[in-house]
């Protein structure tokens, strides 16, 4: 999911063609602004620590963008290629590197395993 400070950046095209240009294969993409209800069940796992809240008002501060990937290992390839959480620390050439701000306004999400891609998918693709 490409996050609110990533969309103002302009850099949303930027970010699908490094998806596409390293073989991710990209099966749906959607654009919308989540509710505060929404936000908040998106990120019930972090209901309990300190920076909920403002992970939930920056979420829900302008659009964001869902996008489905699918294939072998998924999860560990996109995950390493968007980089660590922490922007200062994200291995160069990744998109939190490259993109991201600070803790909270870095750039993208993505799922950390197939049961929260499954929960997460459903906020943008009915199917
Ligand atoms: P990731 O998105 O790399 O899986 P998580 O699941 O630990 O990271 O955290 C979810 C989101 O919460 C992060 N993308 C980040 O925006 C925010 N976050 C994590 N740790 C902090 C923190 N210490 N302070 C503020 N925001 C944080």
């Amino acid at each position: 999911m490409i996050k609110p400070d990533a969309v103002n950046k302009r850099v949303i095209g930027k970010i699908i063609s490094m998806l596409e240009e390293n073989g991710f294969e990209i099966t749906g993409i959607k654009m919308k602004k989540f509710t505060k209800e929404e936000a908040q069940k998106f990120y019930e796992v972090h209901k309990e620590k300190p920076f909920f809240n403002e992970l939930v008002d920056f979420i829900t501060s302008g659009y964001v963008v869902g996008i489905r990937i699918e294939g072998e290992n998924i999860i560990d390839r996109i995950r390493s290629f968007i980089g660590a959480t922490d922007p200062k620390k994200a291995e160069k050439g990744t998109i939190r590197n490259l993109f991201g701000e600070s803790i909270t306004k870095n750039a993208v999400h993505a799922s950390d395993s197939l049961e929260s891609a499954i929960k997460e998918l459903k906020f943008f693709f009915e199917d």
